[in-house]
């Protein structure tokens, strides 16, 4: 096992990785930039370093940074949390280049499924179920007018480069075809220097549900069900739950047992997201995660299953703790994001935290690198917690849920908070009735 292991991130996951070190008796070292100084994280690891000024394009990006940092501390292995470099290809085989362990999937795995089109075939070639649309990339508008009479209208036209919902543009009919595949394709080459875009059927009303698998590497995986993940607004997830709502036992086991098997067979190692659109009944691949998600915690509470143990466990070349079939689903997870930001325009609100108080109590988990005094800096993503309770079933979670948020105190800044009193009022959140586009229409309805 590891002695010592460098967090490549800050905030919330950052804490998340060293308590997870700290159980397993594994020195942790934080990494910071100039501006993350007075940091939960820096307070809370073993040690730390500073490896920059406060962009993340000179301090959490900085690659030749946290590789000198590892030199200096000793640190065998890295941890890259979520988002900043943990689906970055090159950083993965840098660390490897130097000796380091990169406490993820292999750089080959994180370049394959980082391009959608590369991604998609891959995925199709191991049986997961695709959403019909082009055989890659369509080079030219005659390309994509045939390819969306064979499928049929409306269509969607995705950057290959893209993901996370940048770079999309929908199409009715031929007319608006034209438009969209060129507006795609400059938009495509304005944000990520490649212009190349492929073509998909678009679903109207689907969920959007991701299955959790854990691969250790050496050919075995299981999968840990689905997160439905619908709630969102402008592609950022707002509210997650698992297990999904919409998904029968028998539903989950299928879907479930293609991706764990699909996973098995490329000897993936670690813990991955597969995500899917959901149809009237059917799962349609859209892209592979290869990180842990902000998420991870209402699976880890419907199965009981530390995942960022498990993941520097297989990382160290250890086996998985648990087989397929003990993982067994115990009850209801919910997870709410807060954010520092402004309602009803959700602009940021940085600031000073003058008084934080975590809600507590049974089947309610807090994730939060906030304290009281704390200032929030301008310069990162505006999470600044994460609220997951567990229930013996989603009323219990939802009332939890409700309590939990009740007894939560953020003062100084406005946060997501209020937002969740109100959605928690809903009929169609109480009853699961919801899609990707519910929130988004809410919103609209309730502030214009
Ligand atoms: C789609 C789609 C409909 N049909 N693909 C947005 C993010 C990216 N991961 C995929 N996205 C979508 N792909 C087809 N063929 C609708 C979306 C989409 C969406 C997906 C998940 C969650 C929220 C969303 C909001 C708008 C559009």
């Amino acid at each position: 096992m590891f002695e010592k292991i460098l967090i490549a991130n800050r905030g919330e996951i950052a804490l998340r990785v060293i308590r997870a070190c700290r159980e397993m008796g594994i020195k942790s070292v934080a990494v910071h930039s100039t501006a993350d100084a007075d940091a939960m994280h820096v307070r809370m690891a073993d040690e730390s370093v500073c490896i920059g000024p406060a962009p993340s394009s000179e301090s959490y990006l900085n690659k030749a940074a946290i590789i000198s940092a590892c030199e200096i501390t000793g640190a065998q292995a890295v941890h890259p949390g979520y988002g900043f470099l943990s689906e970055n290809a090159s950083f993965a085989q840098a660390l490897e280049d130097h000796g380091i362990t990169f406490i993820g999937p292999s750089a080959e795995h994180i370049r394959i499924m980082g391009d959608k089109i590369t991604a998609k075939e891959t995925a199709k070639a191991l049986g997961i179920p695709v959403v019909p649309g082009s055989d890659g990339g369509v080079p030219d508008f005659d390309t994509a007018r045939r390819v969306a009479e064979g499928i049929g209208y409306p269509v969607i036209i995705k950057a290959t480069a893209g993901g996370g919902g940048r770079g999309m543009k929908v199409a009715r009919n031929a007319e608006e075809l034209e438009i969209a595949f060129r507006t795609a394709r400059s938009e495509a080459k304005a944000a990520f220097g490649n212009d190349e875009v492929y073509i998909e059927k678009y679903l109207q009303k689907p969920r959007h549900i991701e299955i959790q698998v854990f691969g250790d590497g050496k050919g075995r995986a299981v999968h840990l069900a689905e997160r439905d993940c619908s709630l969102q607004r402008r592609h950022q997830k707002v509210f997650e739950e698992a297990p999904g709502p919409a998904i029968t036992p028998k539903m989950r086991a299928e879907i479930g047992t293609i991706c764990a098997n699909a996973v098995a067979k490329i000897n993936y190692i670690g813990a991955g997201t597969i995500e899917f659109l959901y149809e009237d009944g059917r799962f349609y691949f859209i892209e592979m995660n290869t990180r842990l998600q902000v998420e991870h915690p209402v699976t880890e509470y419907i199965f009981g299953v530390d995942l960022v143990r498990e993941q520097i466990r297989v990382a160290a070349g250890l086996p998985m703790s648990f087989t397929q079939d003990e993982l067994e689903i115990n009850g209801h997870a919910i997870e709410v994001r807060i954010n520092a930001e402004k309602i009803p325009n959700f602009s940021p609100c940085p600031g000073k935290v003058r008084m934080f108080h975590a809600p507590g109590g049974f089947g309610v988990r807090m994730d939060s690198a906030l304290y009281s005094g704390y200032t929030i800096p301008p310069y990162y993503d505006s999470l600044i917690g994460k609220l997951i309770v567990h229930g013996r079933d989603r009323p219990e979670a939802l009332a939890r849920l409700k309590r939990a948020l009740s007894e939560l105190i953020i003062d100084g800044v406005d946060s997501s908070v209020p937002l969740f009193h109100m959605l928690l009022a809903e009929p169609d959140i109480q009853n699961g009735e919801y899609n990707i586009h519910w929130l988004e229409k809410w919103l609209a309805e309730q502030f214009g």
